[in-house]
């Protein structure tokens, strides 16, 4: 098997990219996450969809809401709620860990690839993990009213404002990291993971350069559908396509991917929209791609490795 790039954003992408895992070795898959969810809490630069995916790799996630550490205390949060800090994102004790031995590598001028490398290791995670961008890119959700940080919207607001657009601050200026350009020169196929299509996927193919390296990528780029019978199987991704008028459907989600992917993997509820899809021009694979336990995960990762070999 030759080398596979996994684009990903935090808990619909760390589902797949631990089945990836359990079948592709180190040398064989690498995985570049967005970066444009990350912000700041109490001083600590806070890399969410980084983290999803390398507690996933490592074996650590929470497995009742996909991201932090399973079993975590939130002491040290209650502590800074005393001390008048907001304390709506959730930061547990050993997640807090992460952060601060991430700011720290930050502060000493290593970047953000350099710190991820670092802690990847220190969690014994042996395939890379990369952040798209070692440059500050943010996800801006502009509502009715007003615009907000990406996690102001997510968690703070829990979804509920009405988005009028999305917009990512800096995209245009970043560059995708060295070792992001360096793992698609060197990779086979590309796989866009089962992300929210609007603020997981879109920072990491909008940096600049990558939407034209993958239209013009010499192996296969299959996407996988976040979306199953008209509804996200995690997070946002409905509501956000509905409030931006797209069709809430694996069609909707194809139709972002145009250009874009060779093969379409939907599932099996939604074997209907195939035709649909294949006019978009890319070929359907259609399958169960709900993952809830391992074996689920590792089950949708063989049937996407095997597109590559079609
Ligand atoms: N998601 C929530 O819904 N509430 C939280 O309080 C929260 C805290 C949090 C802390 C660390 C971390 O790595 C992720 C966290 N997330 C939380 C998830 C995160 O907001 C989302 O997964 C992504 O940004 C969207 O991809």
């Amino acid at each position: 098997m030759h080398k596979v790039i996994a684009l990903a954003g935090g808990v619909g992408g760390a589902k797949l990219v631990l089945g990836l895992s359990k079948i592709l070795k180190p040398q064989e898959l690498s995985v570049v996450v967005n970066t444009a969810d990350d912000d700041m809490f109490h001083g600590l630069h806070v890399s969410p969809d980084v983290d999803t995916v390398m507690y996933a790799l490592a074996g650590l996630t929470n497995k009742t809401t996909g991201w932090g550490v399973e079993g975590d205390t939130f002491i040290t949060l209650s502590a800074l709620q005393k001390l008048g800090e907001d304390t709506w994102f959730q930061l547990g004790d050993l997640d807090l860990a992460t952060h601060i031995k991430r700011t720290s590598m930050l502060n000493s001028g290593k970047s953000l690839t350099e710190a991820t490398q670092n802690l990847s290791k220190s969690l014994g995670i042996l395939h890379d993990v990369i952040p798209m961008s070692d440059d500050p890119v943010k996800t801006i959700a502009i509502t009715e009213t007003e615009e907000l940080d990406f996690q102001d919207y997510f968690v703070r607001q829990k979804c509920e404002p009405v988005i009028k657009g999305v917009r990512f601050d800096g995209i245009n200026t970043a560059k995708p990291s060295q070792q992001f350009i360096d793992n698609m020169s060197q990779s086979e196929a590309i796989i866009i993971c089962p992300s929210n299509p609007i603020v997981s996927i879109p920072p990491i193919i909008e940096l600049p350069g990558i939407k034209e390296l993958i239209s013009n990528y010499h192996g296969k780029t299959i996407g996988v559908s976040p979306i199953v019978s008209n509804q996200a199987l995690k997070g946002p991704a409905a509501k956000m396509m509905r409030e931006l008028q797209e069709d809430v459907s694996s069609i909707g989600v194809a139709k972002r991917y145009v250009g874009l992917c060779d093969w379409f993997v939907i599932d099996k509820a939604d074997a209907e929209e195939a035709d649909a899809i294949e006019k978009l021009g890319m070929n359907v694979h259609i399958t169960s791609t709900i993952m809830n336990s391992n074996e689920d995960k590792i089950s949708l990762a063989n049937e996407v490795v095997n597109l590559i070999k079609n």
